[in-house]
This record gives structure tokens, C-alpha cells and sequence, in this order.
């Protein structure tokens, strides 16, 4: 079931939907859980296998949810945190705001524009068959890009701090996404994916 308010465009053309919620927590709010996310997330720096080397990312990852999920990406298994009171009110919320179910969530923290997240799609096993994933921006702005992969048309949009970004459908299907890097910026972000993971491995 969606409840997606009737005002919110779909921000592609085709093969998929993106919905742009806004900024759906006041500027305090979102400060508030910046500075709660950055002190009780137990904030990782991650090894991923790039070209069969394996590198250690400056950017700095959480995985939380309502169990001990375990999620593979970029080769690494990582089983989940239980959710810290600040990420189950996020949660809450965005279920709200959304009307979908997510049973975990996948923090970015980027210190600066120095760090950002490269061409992918978010389409693990995990995540089933056309998986929605809401992502909340806290911290500075952010420009994300989304690119088709056949046709390569693309769409940027601004990430202001608080505001809700949707993916659904057959987004990660047909489309790419990336946070470019940027010299422009040097003040941290936090980005929140909320996920749902579909099955869970013991
Ligand atoms: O930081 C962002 O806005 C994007 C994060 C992302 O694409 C991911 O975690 O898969
Ligand atoms: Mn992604």
C-alpha cells in the first residue's frame, strides 16, 4: 500500500519512480538528530574489493535494523546493530510519511565533499525484486545524480538536510545512482537508506 501524497511528481521519465518528499523535518530537528547520529552511531570505515583490491573507504558506514540482519555489498557481509532509539523514531516517521514498512537502514557519513559515493544501484539479493528505499539527508547539501543505464540520460536534484528522498519500482533496475564529489563542499553529511531486507540468514 502507498500513500504517497497526490502532489509529488515522479522525478524520471521512465523505468522507475523517484519521489522528492522535501524537507520533512524542521531545520532544529534535523540538527538534532545530526548530532545525536554522529555521537551514538558506531561509525565503521568499510573495506570494499574494487578491481580485486581491497581498499579502506574514508566515508564511514552504520548498519541498524529490527534484527540482526546480515546484507553483503560490495563483497562484505555485515550483520546489523539493533536500532538506536534516535533511528527507530526515524523510522517511524518515514513510514509515515512514506506508508511502506523498512526493517533497516544503512548510514553514509561523508566528512566532507572530499568523500562521496560512486555509480551503483542498489539491487543486492537482499532487497528482493523492485525494492523501495527511502533516503534521508542530514548535514550539509548534497547534489545526487541518478543515470539511466542505456539511454544515460540524468537527473541531479539538491539534498537539503531533512529532506526525504524515495526510490521505487524499477529504479535500481534501470537507473544508476552516485553522490559526486565536490570541492565546493566541506562540511559533513549524513545519508539514511532505509531498506527492506527480505529474507534473514542465520
Ligand atoms: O548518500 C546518498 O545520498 C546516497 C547513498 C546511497 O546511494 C547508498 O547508501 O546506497
Ligand atoms: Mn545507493
Amino acid at each position: 500500500m502507498e500513500i504517497l501524497p497526490e502532489s509529488l511528481n515522479n522525478l524520471l521519465p521512465y523505468d522507475g519512480e523517484v519521489y522528492f518528499f522535501g524537507k520533512i523535518l524542521p531545520s532544529k530537528k534535523a540538527d538534532h538528530y545530526f548530532n545525536r547520529l554522529m555521537e551514538d552511531i558506531d561509525w565503521r570505515q568499510d573495506e570494499v574489493i574494487i578491481f580485486g583490491k581491497r581498499i579502506i573507504t574514508k566515508r564511514k558506514t552504520g548498519w541498524y535494523g529490527a534484527e540482526e540482519f546480515e546484507y553483503t555489498y560490495s563483497r562484505i557481509t555485515r550483520k546489523a546493530k539493533i536500532w538506536t532509539p534516535e533511528l527507530k523514531e526515524l523510522k517511524d516517521l518515514i513510514e509515515e510519511k512514506t506508508g511502506l514498512k523498512f526493517n533497516s537502514c544503512l548510514l553514509n557519513l561523508y566528512h566532507s565533499g572530499e568523500e562521496g559515493m560512486s555509480w551503483h544501484s542498489d539491487a543486492e539479493a537482499e532487497l528482493g525484486k523492485n525494492p523501495a528505499i527511502a533516503s534521508l539527508s542530514l548535514g550539509t547539501t548534497r547534489k545526487f545524480v541518478l543515470k539511466h543505464k542505456t539511454s544515460k540520460e540524468k537527473i541531479e536534484l539538491e539534498l537539503p538536510p531533512g529532506s526525504l528522498l524515495l526510490m521505487q519500482g524499477e529504479t535500481q533496475k534501470y537507473w544508476v545512482h552516485s553522490l559526486p564529489k565536490t570541492k565546493k563542499v566541506t562540511e559533513p553529511r549524513i545519508n539514511l537508506t532505509f531498506r527492506n531486507i527480505q529474507k534473514i540468514k542465520k
